[in-house]
């Protein structure tokens, strides 16, 4: 069976939508790795080590002190050959999401053999993405519900650094 995985993300900030897919990837396999990577789309506002930082604290602060935090520094099969994961999990909100993850999941198995399971997060927490949290945050609306604690700071704090 698959003994670890990577749940791979831009965590650009996490959220409390990730937290939830990591927890249920945490009930399946016994090793997980969340993998702070690029997505070629994106424009990243937190850098690589920021989103590190945030997410172990997060982890540390939902009882998920086992699950690891590392940059993927490029493609996320050499990443999870490296360090011996057999499949990446990745969280699905809706038909959207599955659109966007069917051709990386069929890519990663074309690349590397890798198998990537798909859960299905909290209903409650469907509506939560970090390009929507970005989005309140740079016009002043509240999103700390949204993230855990801290992450909405470091989102602030980096709109006010980017507009000084
Ligand atoms: N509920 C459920 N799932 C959620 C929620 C939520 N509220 N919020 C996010 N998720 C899921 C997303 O659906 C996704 O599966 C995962 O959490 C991560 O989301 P993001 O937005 O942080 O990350 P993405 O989609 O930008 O990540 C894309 C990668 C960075 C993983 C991808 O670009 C990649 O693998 N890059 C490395 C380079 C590489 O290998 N490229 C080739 C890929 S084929």
């Amino acid at each position: 069976g698959v003994t670890t995985a990577v749940c791979p993300g831009s965590f650009d900030p996490i959220t409390l939508g990730h937290l939830d897919v990591v927890r249920r990837a945490r009930a399946l396999v016994d090793h997980v790795v969340v993998g702070v990577a690029r997505n070629a789309g994106k424009t990243a506002l937190l850098p690589a080590d920021a989103r590190v930082d945030l997410a172990r604290r997060a982890l540390d602060d939902a009882g998920l002190a086992d699950v690891r935090v590392a940059v993927v520094p490029g493609l996320l099969v050499d990443y999870c050959a490296e360090i011996g994961a057999t499949a990446v999990v990745k969280g699905l909100r809706g038909g959207a999401d599955f659109d966007a993850e069917l051709p990386m999941a069929l890519m990663n198995r074309h690349l590397a053999g890798v198998e990537t399971v798909f859960v299905v997060g909290d209903a409650a927490l469907a509506h939560i993405a970090s390009s929507l949290v970005k989005d309140i945050a740079r016009h002043g609306g509240p999103v700390d519900d949204l993230v855990p604690p801290g992450v909405g700071d470091a989102v602030r704090r980096a709109f006010a650094e980017a507009r000084e």
